[in-house]
């Protein structure tokens, strides 16, 4: 059994959002013409409180882009985002989710973020969907979302660990490069750690 994990395609990341990936608009097209292929279907929605320790702005002198330590663990800091209910958090317009059949909500602990769809960063609480994905037989997962350098990378090397053969669907996903080679980096290093990165156009599903 295979399953699509669609990753945080939510207003902040696109265009006019709070943390917009370049590109990211392109993303909610593809995606809606991949989840065609599958089944089953997953999605996650970053989902902080007001006082999430990643926001720069609950630094006092601290900026996006700055590193700090946050529940022991190093801690990129960003702008406001995906804060719970507003229209930030929502799902990006246009992206069909009909066909989804779980939503994982993450990052709602203030004292710690959570880049993939499983776990927490310092891998402390699981979200359910390691659990949920086995529990309906599956055995192989694509990732496909925002953004590649971040939680499409955290998700698939969680996927890959917990057992799932996996593989990134990389034209479905675009990167922040916070820092230029960030995505190159972290397709490289999802390679290393067994995960395939594939195109959509090679899945042998034509629609
Ligand atoms: C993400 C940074 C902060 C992501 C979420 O979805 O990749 N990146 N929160
Ligand atoms: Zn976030």
């Amino acid at each position: 059994m295979e399953a699509l994990i669609v990753v945080d395609v939510q207003n902040d990341f696109i265009a006019g959002g709070a943390l917009a990936v370049p590109g990211g608009d392109a993303v909610i097209l593809l995606v809606n013409r991949l989840q065609a292929k599958f089944q089953l279907i997953a999605a996650t929605r970053d989902w902080h409180p007001p006082d999430h320790g990643s926001f720069a702005a609950n630094h006092p002198g601290k900026h996006p882009g700055d590193l700090i330590e946050l529940g022991g663990l190093k801690q990129t800091l960003w702008p406001v985002h995906c804060v719970q209910n507003t229209l930030g958090a929502d799902f990006a317009p246009g992206l069909n989710r009909n066909c989804w059949d779980k939503v994982v909500l993450k990052g709602t602990d203030a004292n710690i973020d959570s880049y993939s769809g499983f776990y927490d960063n310092g891998h402390r609480k699981a979200t359910g969907l390691g659990e949920y994905l086995r529990r309906k037989g599956v055995s192989t997962v694509f990732v496909a979302g925002l953004a590649t350098d971040y939680c499409v990378k955290f998700t698939a090397l969680d996927a890959r660990a917990l057992g799932f053969a996996t593989l990134v669907v990389r034209d479905c996903c675009r990167g922040v490069d916070l820092n230029p080679g960030d995505v190159e980096g972290a397709i490289h290093e999802m390679r290393t750690a067994g995960v395939a990165i594939v195109d959509s156009a090679d899945l042998g599903k034509p629609l």
